[in-house]
């Protein structure tokens, strides 16, 4: 090693712990050595097993349940049935809004969707309770169901006005124009599909009641039991210090959620329930299916003068989940013409849910494959085609971008892909009986806001403390947050220990919508600060201190030692400081919310998301980009779509830590590329059950589908999206995967798929 790389290497290892730094994710450890403890491996005083029964048809009454045999069958404490009394009471919604019931009941009569709970039955032993659990006989009146939107009775559905986005005259602006396409993409029902399913264990001492239970909402979720068994927020906890994936699905409290603290409270004792893989399809709600027109009127030479959109969504029958699907095509690309519109279809269903990008996901598969057809139709490049109509400023809210890197985007992804080689005409590049294609799509995802608070300790040890009931589901929250904690103090991040996953720490919004990061580092940054002025603020001014006599005004902590800047009179590391002031800790709460704040928008702050900030807030409009380029190599006898090169280059703003934020951003475009070629929910049409509900059967992509991925951040600071100038990270990649691979496979063969997924009968028929 000569001096230089020395020196190389260690202002790389300053750097690593740092904001900014690609230090390893600090929780591995933990994971590798199976030290780190799952909601579902507490191991309990007294624990027993709770097992669901769900029903067997789309739509219908129970008429009866026979429990005997379950009853008396070994080990068995109790079966569950709607005629169970539980004495739950309705729970506000998410937004904050008052319970639309006065009670609840997770078990029910009314069969909504197949796989609903409708009973459940609770044993010493989980093989007790899965034993009788066959045993209990349920007698349905069954009634017509819609199974899904393909369904001929599913109709046009409910018009959501609250998302019709429109200016100047789309509908005539199209028919003027000279070059039109005019097509219909859809998307089917995609599970979020993490690998630890669903599930908790419920404990109740008194009248209070412990929940482990994976969670990307904790504050949230303790507010859903507090209101559902009458008790106070406070007696509720909610444990979930590690997550096996979430991906939208696991930040609410649901009918099984419920049922195992009932049954806790019935028994007086710990009960576990964890949904079985087929469950996890049906207990709580994937992505919705969609479908979508768009509707592109351009001049001949490619700019667009109108874009009308039409899209809908499936949603339950007893619930509401609207896919925002002009989420994306609304703000894309300049256009003076502009009208979307979307409808909700009834469908027998669980309520769908929050798969990552929620939205923006299927509302890019629509323009960004719209935009290469109109591409393709004028005879102009697709990356030309996306420059000639860039949206300088927001079209739609009529507001600057606070930054859009996404030209530097294109431009970095084009050469690192080497686009420029692309030959334009579909079919003309392969290589053997390989069809080869090259495609390419934007994508985006606005900036999410919201408030939040931490607790920063400085221990006697020189230790710190960063606690926060926020979560880390493998983005990399432990990390990033000991990496503020560390700059912020000056301390060596070994120092730092983050803790995470318990609604009794600080307290946390949702995590979701990529809003985590940012409001975290913020909250953090902002505690750190505090309890670093209160050391300082000791140092010069307590008699005990060695730095009063200095009469200094300020003084600086580095490497954990706290020195006067300029060097002279002492220097001590932080533990010798606090023993010698005689203080066993420092501790600040900071939060980001303005001091006028009541104790009752605080709650509301943490335990809703009434109080998120709007992205268009304000002068700018905030949102992450992406450009991602696409090789795919079709075989032309058999139809198989392998992506074989991905190249994405994205626009985070600053990233926090470049490591963490590339394995996000590629765990993204992998769950695209899952979405392009193999996901999808099947349904039974007679019963309404989704078919392939297992893993066996729901198709996800594994490594050997995985080809050589390079992400390459363009990002700049964005101080309009956050205090340390970072932007949304987490679900950015995954937009605009599906629409690249689909362009690509049409430059392949000449065929255009508008259907995901893209499978080779689709290709071939
Ligand atoms: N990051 C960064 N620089 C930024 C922003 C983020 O380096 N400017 C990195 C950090 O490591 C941070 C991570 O990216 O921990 C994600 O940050 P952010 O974009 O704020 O997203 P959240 O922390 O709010 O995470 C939620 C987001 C969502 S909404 C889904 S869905 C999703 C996702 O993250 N589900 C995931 N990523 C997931 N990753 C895993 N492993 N498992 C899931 O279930
Ligand atoms: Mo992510 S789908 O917003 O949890």
């Amino acid at each position: 090693m000569t001096v230089h790389d020395m020196k190389h290497a260690a202002s790389d290892s300053a750097r690593l712990e740092a904001v900014g730094g690609r230090l390893s994710r600090v929780d591995g450890p933990a994971k590798i050595t199976g030290a780190a403890k799952y909601a579902f491996e507490q191991q309990l005083e007294g624990l027993v097993h709770a097992v669901l029964v769900g029903a067997t048809i789309a739509a219908g009454k129970v008429t009866a349940i026979d429990t005997r045999a379950a009853e008396t069958a070994p080990g068995v404490l109790a079966v569950l049935t709607p005629d169970t009394i539980m004495e739950l009471k309705g729970a506000s919604d998410w937004l904050g809004n008052p319970p639309s019931q006065p009670t609840y009941a997770p078990l029910v009569r009314e069969v909504t969707f197949s796989g609903q709970h409708v009973a459940a039955v609770v044993a010493e032993t989980f093989e007790q309770a899965v034993a009788a659990a066959a045993l209990v006989k349920v007698w349905y009146d069954e009634s017509p169901a819609i199974v899904d939107l393909s369904d001929g009775k599913a109709g046009d559905g409910i018009p959501i006005d609250a998302m019709t986005k429109e200016w100047g005259d789309a509908q005539a602006a199209f028919a003027a124009a000279p070059v039109r396409v005019c097509v219909a993409y859809n998307t089917p029902r995609e599970f979020q599909a993490a690998m630890e399913p669903h599930g908790l264990i419920a404990r109740w001492e008194g009248e209070e009641l412990t929940i482990w239970e994976p969670s990307q909402w904790l504050d949230g979720m303790a507010r859903t039991y507090a209101e559902w068994f009458g008790v106070p927020f406070e007696n509720v906890r909610l444990v979930s210090p590690y997550i096996g994936g979430g991906f939208g699905s696991k930040a609410l409290a649901l009918a099984h959620s419920a049922v195992a603290a009932a049954a806790a409270r019935m028994l007086g004792r710990p009960v576990k329930l964890v949904l079985n893989r087929p469950q996890n399809f049906t207990s709580y709600g994937g992505r919705a299916a969609t479908r979508q027109t768009v509707a592109i009127g351009a001049d001949s030479d490619g700019r667009i003068q109108s874009i009308v959109h039409r899209g809908v969504n499936e949603t339950a029958v007893d619930g509401m989940w609207v896919e925002p699907l002009g989420s994306v095509t609304s703000i894309m690309y300049a256009t003076p013409n502009f009208s979307s519109k979307q409808n909700v279809v009834r469908v027998n269903t669980v309520v769908p849910g929050a798969k990552r990008a929620p939205g923006e996901n299927p509302s890019t598969f629509g323009i960004e494959c719209a935009i290469d057809e109109l591409a393709h139709e004028l005879g102009i490049d697709p990356l030309e085609m996306r420059l000639i109509n860039y949206a300088e400023q927001d079209p739609h809210a009529k507001k600057a971008w606070s930054t859009r890197q996404l030209r530097e985007a294109f431009a970095a992804g084009a050469e690192a892909f080497g686009w420029a080689k692309r030959s334009p005409q579909p079919r003309s590049m392969r290589d053997g009986r390989q069809l080869i294609g090259w495609g390419m799509a934007a994508g985006t995802y606005p900036v999410r806001r919201a408030h939040g608070e931490a607790v920063v300790k400085l221990m006697a040890d020189g230790s710190v403390e960063v606690e926060s009931s926020s979560i880390d589901m493998g983005q990399g929250t432990y990390t990033i947050l000991a990496q503020t904690a560390a700059e912020t103090l000056g301390v060596p991040v070994e120092h730092v220990s983050v803790k995470l996953g318990d609604s009794h720490f600080a307290r946390a919004g949702v995590t979701g919508g990529s809003r985590l990061a940012g409001v975290m580092t913020g909250a953090v940054y902002k505690a750190a600060g505090q309890a670093l002025d209160e050391l300082i603020g000791l140092a010069l001014s307590d008699p005990r201190s060695p730095f009063q006599k200095l009469q200094a005004n300020t003084l600086s902590v580095k490497d954990g030692r706290i020195a006067s800047p300029r060097g002279e009179g002492p220097e001590l590391s932080i533990a010798e400081f606090m023993s010698a002031v005689g203080r066993d800790q420092i501790e600040a709460k900071g939060d980001t919310l303005p001091a006028s704040t009541t104790p009752e928008e605080r709650y509301k702050n943490y335990t809703t998301i009434a109080m998120s900030i709007p992205h268009t807030e304000g002068d700018y409009s905030r949102h992450s980009w992406c450009a991602h380029f696409v090789e795919v190599r079709v075989d032309e006898d058999f139809g198989t779509v392998r992506v074989s090169r991905v190249v994405s280059a994205l626009d985070s703003g600053r990233l926090y830590n470049p490591k963490l934020a590339e394995s996000q951003w590629k765990g993204g475009i992998i769950m695209g590329i899952g979405q392009a070629l193999l996901e999808e929910g099947i349904v039974d049409r007679r019963h309404g059950r989704i078919v392939n509900g297992n893993f066996a059967d729901y198709m996800l992509p594994t490594n050997a589908d995985i080809p050589d991925i390079q992400t390459i951040s363009v990002g700049i600071p964005d101080p309009h999206s956050s205090a340390l100038g970072g932007k949304g990270v987490g679900e950015l990649a995954i937009v605009g995967i599906a629409p690249a691979i689909a362009n690509a496979v049409f430059h392949a063969t000449g065929k255009r798929i508008r259907d995901l997924p893209i499978t080779l009968e689709k290709l071939i028929e």
